[in-house]
């Protein structure tokens, strides 16, 4: 007998261990590869591709499976625009007189700057809105736990699946992201947690040169 709400576990394989093995190793071929692009072409993208990288987001666990999460996929030339506008404006004040010298120093490597022309020329940015609580359908507020956990575990599902079909990404958090409840016109219960700017990288790209750590600088097993 089955407890009550609950159901057999399917969806679950099991491999043999040189699978598992091979697997492994092949997935991090492939995720190895990701890079954050800062420059993007204007080809258009399939919605539909979108969609299921929202839906393998939506797989992710989250605290009390409250998924507290809020996509805002904005394709509108309009909208990217104004996104742009305000964000600009929050971003010339971070170079040009908010950022402590320590901030400045670690981003020297990715020589960014207040212009972002991306916000206009990727298909699609993703405002990714966090929701600390949520209403009942009888109108009472209900908490939610571990936000920032599960909303970052979406969004890094999310960002995987974008690149396993072929697209890059770019997570851009403005200095203030409060104009976005603004412009998308998201309720006071939603805040922005960043905007994931999605598309295909410009012919040529470039990207900085980085170093990623070493798993044994990253892990210790005991
Ligand atoms: N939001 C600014 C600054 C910036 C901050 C971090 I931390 C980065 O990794 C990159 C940039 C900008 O996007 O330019």
């Amino acid at each position: 007998m089955t407890e009550e709400g609950f159901q057999p576990l399917t969806g679950y394989r099991r491999f043999p261990e040189t699978e598992m093995k091979k697997r492994a190793s092949a997935f991090y071929s492939q995720m190895r590869r990701r890079r954050t692009v800062r420059e993007f072409s204007d080809q258009p993208v399939d919605r539909k591709v979108i969609e299921n990288c929202l839906r393998t987001a939506a797989t992710a666990p989250s605290g009390a499976n409250q998924q507290p999460w809020r996509f805002v996929v904005v394709s509108d030339t309009i909208v990217k625009q104004r996104i742009r506008k305000s964000a600009e404006k929050v971003e010339k004040d971070f170079y040009s007189k908010d950022t402590t010298l320590e901030w400045r120093d670690a981003l020297k490597q990715l020589k960014t700057g207040p212009q972002k022309p991306f916000l206009e020329t990727a298909p699609y940015l993703i405002a990714i809105f966090s929701q600390k609580y949520s209403y009942s359908t009888k109108g009472e507020k209900k908490k939610h736990y571990y936000v920032a956990e599960s909303v970052g575990i979406a969004t890094g599902m999310l960002i995987t699946a974008l690149h396993h079909a072929g697209l890059v990404t770019l997570t851009y958090t403005p200095a203030n992201m409060k104009f976005l409840n603004n412009i998308l016109t998201r309720p006071t219960n939603e805040k922005p947690f960043m905007i994931l700017v999605v598309g295909h990288p410009s012919e040529p790209a470039i990207v900085p040169i980085l170093q990623k750590k070493t798993l044994e600088d990253i892990s210790v097993f005991i």
